[in-house]
């Protein structure tokens, strides 16, 4: 026991020291602090009392430093409490280290003292963003290229708490913000370029999941300030400089709240509209599996502090112009289903678009109305281009891998969801070479 007593009190001396040597050099406005390399700490017994060794380089005024700790004493005190989240923070009484022959022993006191931060280092990343977002006075927020809705709705939500806690914000998106996201608070003051030559205390990099889908244009590493990721997807490019990533989260606006009721940041209103609708956005509405009990509770807290759920399902899904409503029926009017029911393909021709007034984007998504037939397993949506290329889109469900078939004819894609382009043929002969790909597929998925 007594043996156990004293491994813990000089854990906490040495976690002391560690904290204490990082905020030495990171945030003690007195110039006097920055010379001296904490040597030891010892902490008594029961932890009320803890004596803080240092020593100077060279030719310093010893004097002088020793009234700078005398100063600094209860600011550090109340830093390392709040760092090292002790019951009781010990007393700190600092004194010069006499037994040390300068010089000679401060090199690998150095080298010890630099194990032991990256030790500090390694806490949990939830604590170090919030003492990030706490010391930081500037802080940009962004978010992955293409943005959606859990995209845009965590940058929004990330950017109002960070306004309400005093912070000067500057969210950013090249992309800018899709029009049915327009209505969000915030939405008009992302800026889809920043200033020359800006520098910022913290960077915050929202639902980013790897480094190639960061942003243009951000500053460079040096006038970013700390790198935070904040993610929930399962895997990722590594990157960052604190990761906070929880995979069991439907969206990133799901974790924001959680961040919030954990770090007693602000929730109001305005960030309930951005955090539910990102969780609406990436779940589909609660339809697909990442949909969790805690998704749904979370949804219910954010709707009593104010989130709307008509405003967002209106703004999501049933704001559609009407020239894309116009194609749809078009588009609708090409389905052909094969004998079996299995295939499904679907058309569309710069005609078709030129007629309705819309463009190959608000063809997004119409290949699903395919897939969304009871017996169909695979969806095709043909796209003529004016230069004669025809574009496919396919959906499946299941097992069936329309990747692997995308990549017989050079492309590309995931299981579900994948795509290609042929030449050299007219829209009549692409279907039919596509729609018995899709029944050999199928075959082959079934065998
Ligand atoms: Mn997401």
């Amino acid at each position: 026991m007594v043996k156990e007593d004293n491994r813990r009190v000089g854990r906490v001396g040495g976690l002391l020291r560690a904290e204490l040597s990082q905020l030495l050099t990171r945030q003690v406005n007195n110039p006097s602090l920055g010379w001296v390399t904490i040597t030891a700490v010892t902490p008594s017994p029961d932890l009320r009392h803890a004596r803080v060794f240092w020593v100077a380089s060279g030719g310093r005024d010893k004097r002088q430093i020793s009234l700078a700790f005398e100063k600094a004493a209860p600011f550090l005190q109340r830093e390392v409490g709040k760092a090292l989240r002790l019951k009781h923070t010990p007393k700190l009484a600092f004194f010069e280290d006499k037994s040390i022959d300068n010089g000679t022993l401060v090199d690998s006191l150095l080298h010890e003292v630099e194990t032991e931060r990256k030790v500090v280092e390694k806490r949990k990343p939830e604590e170090r963003l919030a003492q990030l977002v706490g010391e930081a006075k500037t802080v940009l927020v962004f978010t992955h290229r293409n943005p959606d809705g859990d995209a845009i709705g965590s940058l929004l939500g990330m950017t109002c708490i960070l306004s309400r806690m005093g912070k000067k914000t500057t969210a950013y998106c090249p992309d800018g913000v899709p029009r049915i996201l327009q209505y969000l608070p915030g939405a008009s003051e992302v800026q889809d370029s920043l200033e020359p030559h800006v520098v910022f205390d913290l960077s915050i990099a929202l639902d980013v999941a790897a480094p190639d889908l960061l942003p243009k244009g951000l500053p460079e590493s040096q006038d970013r300030g700390p790198l935070v990721v904040i993610d929930h997807h399962g895997t990722y490019g590594d990157f960052g400089d604190v990761v906070v990533r929880r995979a069991a989260a439907s969206a990133v606006g799901e974790l924001l709240y959680d961040l919030c009721r954990e770090l007693l940041w602000p929730l109001d209103a305005s960030v309930a509209m951005c955090l539910y609708t990102s969780i609406v956005s990436d779940t589909g509405s609660f339809r697909y599996s990442s949909t969790t009990a805690h998704t749904h509770e979370v949804a219910a807290e954010l709707v009593k502090l104010g989130a709307q759920p008509w405003t967002v399902a209106t703004a999501l899904f049933e704001s559609f112009p009407v020239h894309r409503q116009k194609l749809l029926g078009m588009v609708l009017a090409t389905l052909w289903v094969s004998d079996d029911g299995k295939v499904a393909l679907l058309s569309a021709t710069p005609e078709m678009l030129q007629q309705c007034g819309a463009t190959k984007e608000d063809l997004d998504s119409m290949v699903n109305l395919g897939r969304s037939i009871d017996t169909v397993e695979v969806s095709a949506l043909l796209r003529l281009e004016p230069s004669g290329e025809i574009k496919v889109s396919f959906r499946s469900k299941g097992k069936v891998d329309v990747a692997s078939l995308a990549a017989k004819f050079g492309g590309g894609g995931h299981r579900n969801a994948a795509g290609l382009t042929l030449r050299d043929m007219t829209l009549d002969g692409a279907g039919t070479l596509i729609a018995t790909a899709c029944r050999e597929l199928i075959a082959e998925t079934d065998g």
